[in-house]
């Protein structure tokens, strides 16, 4: 373990570093002098994170006093941003992956006197309502980029926040340009994501993308040497990064380390070797300060070790006044910021900001009418895969923020159109991503591009996949970002790829997450409608889960209303006024029900057809308008190519479901569906049984 020395007083440091003529004349004194100006500031953090998780009774003392010079070094010299307009689109990006050290970007929001953090705040770590929760939350906080904890996202948040930089420098030129920095920890590093995420960043060679790693060596098991031996730098260079390692406790190293990265034509790694709980003389350096209070003996051990006098949550006005003073560094860079926007042609000024707003433009509409319009002129029957291309045919002309991709599955996800370039090193006006295999990377990637602003990212996988993508999905939700996920071959109606292929328990477990929109439209006019609710959904992400079989087009005529919106909606009446039967289905069981109407229709049996293409939105209508989407009739049937998970919601538990209940088969998917029972005749049996007529 490496011990901290013993650092002066605080007292006689301050005498010392105030500023003294004789001492600025000579630049060895002046180096000792800005030392200890860095050591008072950076103790001020760790001060700050002691005596809030000390109050707390919970949370991480260890990154934040680990972490501590790192992050002074860079938001006191490098870091481009103002406190006074923490969403300035222009800003430096800093994500701090590792979200358990949260202390450490709440004690800088309050030094660099960002409004909203006061010391009150602080002082209500992790308390109900507080602007200090936990881990860092996006949209909660004002100046949290990423909403992080689960390690590994923030980092791959991190890259698409680079690209989507990246892409917006070639499309507006010099109103973008800035720089994304991570702080990531040996946890998020040996997250599998990670590996997805720096592969991609490499590849990509987003040279503005600096990641600081906080080498200490220690997670919450012990040492890290328990489980890793892995050389990060080797590893970082492999993937075509700039790799070095300095000490992290050396401010004049880190710097000239961060120097360095500027001048990168790659993405770079510093990988930072420093003391976790940096001035604990007993825990610090070992686990003990990972993740609990020090204790009061280990405080004020800590205190003393450091130098530090001033009593719990007061910092000395000359300290706080050098942090107000670093945070006030980047108000010129915004002004002049401001200037160069305004200096913008009209129109392009304009379009950037309707861009970086999220506005979606007057034409979107009209392509949305338009495709409606020439479908039901000349209906189609066609995959709901092939149903979205056609779509995004029309959407990505209308929308050129619309940044699309596919995890190697391309030409199966439909999600590249004819006009679409793709994005690489040498061009990052394209706007399509080959992703690689890396559904999950990709995924978080996504949100990275959705919260730096300015691009609506979509991207397509098999549904199959969705697992792959799901913590990064959940996120999304959680902080309310539009991203747009593609995924198709929905079914066992993808057939001959069998069960490793086809998602059975997949819509009801996304389903399952809150502010996630789940889309299953069932044929091509509701794959333009989920579009264009996907599209509208500013906050939050959707799904939609799409056919590799044709559908018949089942919505005839032209209805500029989007009836999809209500999240369910009575696709074929009853052929009478009292319906016995309501058959509810999605996606492409919805023409199975359609059948099954007929066939009840010759047992003289009025059954009528709803469509659900959105569980979310049906569930959170008004109750008088579920009610009335829902009916009255004795007998509920549900079909759908999933479990049943989720559909009493919409059936009662006295409906019948006609679904998977286990896994699905390799066969042609025409056989499959008679296999496993989703026939129009068993959706008629069923119906039959209910009402005592079989
Ligand atoms: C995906 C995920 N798994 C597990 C955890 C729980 N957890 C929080 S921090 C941590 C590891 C701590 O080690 P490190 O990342 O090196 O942070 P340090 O202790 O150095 O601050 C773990 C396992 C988590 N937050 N996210
Ligand atoms: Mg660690």
């Amino acid at each position: 373990m490496t011990k901290p020395d013993r650092l002066p007083a605080a007292s006689v440091v301050l005498a010392q570093a105030a500023p003294v003529s004789a001492a600025s004349a000579n630049p060895a004194a002046r180096a000792d002098q800005d030392r200890m100006a860095h050591d008072l500031m950076a103790n001020a953090i760790r001060a700050l994170a002691m005596d809030a998780v000390e109050q707390a009774k919970s949370g991480h003392p260890g990154l934040p006093m680990g972490a501590a010079d790192i992050a002074t070094v860079l938001f006191t010299r490098f870091l481009k941003f103002d406190p006074a307009d923490p969403a300035w689109p222009d800003r430096d990006r800093f994500v701090l992956s590792a979200g358990h050290g949260s202390m450490l970007l709440y004690a800088l929001f309050y030094l660099l006197g960002y409004e909203k953090m006061t010391i009150n705040e602080i002082k209500r770590f992790r308390q109900l309502g507080s602007l200090t929760p936990g881990h860092p939350e996006h949209g909660h906080t004002p100046g949290v980029e990423t909403t992080t904890g689960p390690l590994g996202q923030g980092l791959a948040n991190a890259v698409g926040m680079a690209i989507a930089e990246r892409h917006l420098a070639a499309m507006f030129g010099e109103v973008v340009d800035h720089t994304t920095y991570v702080l990531a920890s040996d946890g998020d590093l040996m997250e599998g994501i990670s590996q997805e995420a720096i592969a991609l960043a490499g590849h990509l060679q987003l040279k503005k993308l600096v990641v600081l790693y906080d080498d200490n060596h220690i997670s919450i098991d012990g040492p890290t040497s328990l489980s890793d031996s892995v050389d990060q730098v080797a590893r970082f260079k492999s993937a075509g990064w700039s790799a070095s390692r300095v000490d992290g406790h050396d401010p004049a190293a880190i710097a000239a380390a961060l120097e360095a990265a500027k001048t990168s034509d790659r993405p770079s790694l510093i990988a930072c070797r420093t003391t976790i709980g940096f001035g604990a003389p007993n825990k610090g350096g070992t686990e003990k300060s990972h993740g609990a209070a020090l204790g009061p003996d280990e405080v004020a051990a800590a205190r003393q070790n450091l130098g530090w006098t001033s009593p719990p949550f007061e910092i000395p006005s000359d300290i706080r006044a050098q942090w107000r003073a670093a945070g006030e560094r980047g108000r010129p860079a915004r002004l002049a910021w401001e200037k160069r926007l305004a200096a913008l042609d009209p129109a392009k000024r304009a379009e950037f900001e309707r861009r970086i707003g999220g506005a979606l433009p007057g034409a979107f509409t009209a392509a949305v009418n338009g495709l409606k319009q020439k479908l039901s002129a000349a209906p189609k029957e066609i995959a709901t895969r092939a149903a979205s291309e056609l779509t995004l045919e029309a959407l990505t002309v209308a929308l050129p923020e619309m940044v699309g991709g596919s995890a190697d599955l391309t030409g199966s996800n439909n999600t590249r159109t004819k006009a679409m370039k793709a994005m690489s090193a040498a061009d990052y006006s394209g706007t399509f991503i080959h992703y690689g295999v890396r559904e999950h990377g990709m995924a978080a990637a996504m949100n990275g591009m959705a919260l730096h602003g300015g691009v609506i990212p979509f991207s397509g996988t098999f549904l199959v996949f969705s697992d792959y993508c799901r913590p990064a999905i959940r996120l999304a939700a959680l902080m309310g970002q539009r991203v747009i996920h593609v995924m198709t071959h929905d079914s066992i109606g993808l057939g001959e790829d069998g069960p490793t292929h086809q998602p059975v328990e997949h819509l009801a477990a996304l389903r399952a997450i809150p502010n996630l929109k789940v889309f299953r439209p069932c044929d091509v006019v509701e794959t333009v409608e989920c579009w264009q609710l996907a599209l509208e959904s500013k906050t939050g992400p959707s799904v939609l889960a799409l056919t590799r079989q044709n559908m018949p087009q089942l919505r005839q005529g032209f209805d500029e209303h989007n009836r999809c919106a209500a999240g369910a909606y009575e696709l074929i009446a009853a052929d009478d006024d009292a319906a016995a039967v309501s058959l509810f289905a999605t996606g492409s069981e919805v023409a199975i029900a359609v059948e099954a109407k007929k066939l009840l229709a010759a047992r003289k049996i009025s059954a009528r057809v709803v469509s659900v293409p959105c569980f979310e939105l049906l569930l959170s209508a008004s109750e008088d308008k579920r009610a009335a989407v829902i009916g009255k009739a004795r007998v509920n049937i549900a079909v759908e190519a999933g479990i049943r998970q989720g559909w009493d919601a919409i059936i009662g538990s006295a409906g019948t479901f006609v679904g998977m209940t286990g896994f699905g088969a390799s066969a042609p998917y025409k056989n499959l569906y008679q296999h496993f029972g989703l026939t129009a005749e068993k959706v008629a049996t069923a119906a039959l049984a209910q009402l005592g007529k079989s």
